[in-house]
């Protein structure tokens, strides 16, 4: 579970070396509640890099790489971001049950969170043709949460009604495309994601600030 101090994740989406990361993440830790990281870390700094990432900054570290292979492949990259240090994953649900089931098992065991991709923030037409039966599947299998996109709320209210409180719901989308921040959060998310908006920016503390204001103040 990802503690809620702010509502916001950041989407680090950045090709840049472990010391110019730390650097830029001390400078707005105290506004986020989880780094989210993913192919541009493994691909640049790798997993090492990686682990330098989670071990020089103490927060939440979800790993965005939209996991979604057979069972025993699926296990074997769990367990070797929990040796990274990632303390969450975003998974496909396209993939079903049975390339599920025994990985949301080993992830409990493990005390890493799955987070289930149901619907995506653009296309992803195939996943709402399918919502209510992925986000079924998803309770049944015991995961931490789902993602769900803020360019699409009536998503979110459909899933957050479904799920109840007991499962955390994060939801990318917001600023460049085209979701208006605080207004995921609005409709039922617990966590807005943003990369973009903050990391290109001239100010991104500033940035960050605002988002804050909007997710505590919405107008949507
Ligand atoms: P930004 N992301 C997304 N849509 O954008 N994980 C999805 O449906 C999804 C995601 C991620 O637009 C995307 O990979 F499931 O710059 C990126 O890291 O704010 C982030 O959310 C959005 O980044």
């Amino acid at each position: 579970m990802i503690i809620r101090h702010n509502g916001l994740i950041l989407a680090f989406d950045v090709d840049w070396d472990t010391k110019r990361s730390i650097v830029f993440l001390r400078g707005i830790m105290d506004l986020i509640d989880a780094v989210k990281v993913g192919w541009l870390q493994l691909l640049n700094i790798g997993p090492n890099g990686i682990k330098e990432l989670t071990s020089g900054i103490n927060t939440y570290f979800l790993a965005d790489i939209k996991l979604g292979d057979i069972a025993h492949i699926n296990e074997y990259v769990i367990r070797r971001l929990r040796d990274l240090g990632i303390n969450g994953v975003i998974m496909h649900a396209v993939t079903g049950r049975e390339n599920l089931n025994g990985v949301a098992k080993l992830s409990r065991d493990l005390g890493i969170d799955i987070f289930l991709l149901i619907s995506m923030s653009s296309g992803g037409e195939l996943y709402d043709l399918n919502l209510d039966y992925n986000v079924k599947l998803g309770t049944e299998l015991g995961i931490a949460g789902f993602v769900v996109p803020a360019t699409k709320p009536n998503i979110i209210r459909r899933v957050r009604s479904m799920v109840g409180n007991n499962y955390q719901l994060l939801s990318p989308g917001v600023g460049v495309q085209g979701g208006k921040p605080g207004c995921a959060t609005a409709s039922g998310a617990d966590f807005e994601i943003v990369g973009r908006s903050i990391i290109n920016s001239e100010s991104p503390r500033e940035v960050t600030l605002s988002i804050l204001s909007a997710i505590k103040d919405p107008r949507c």
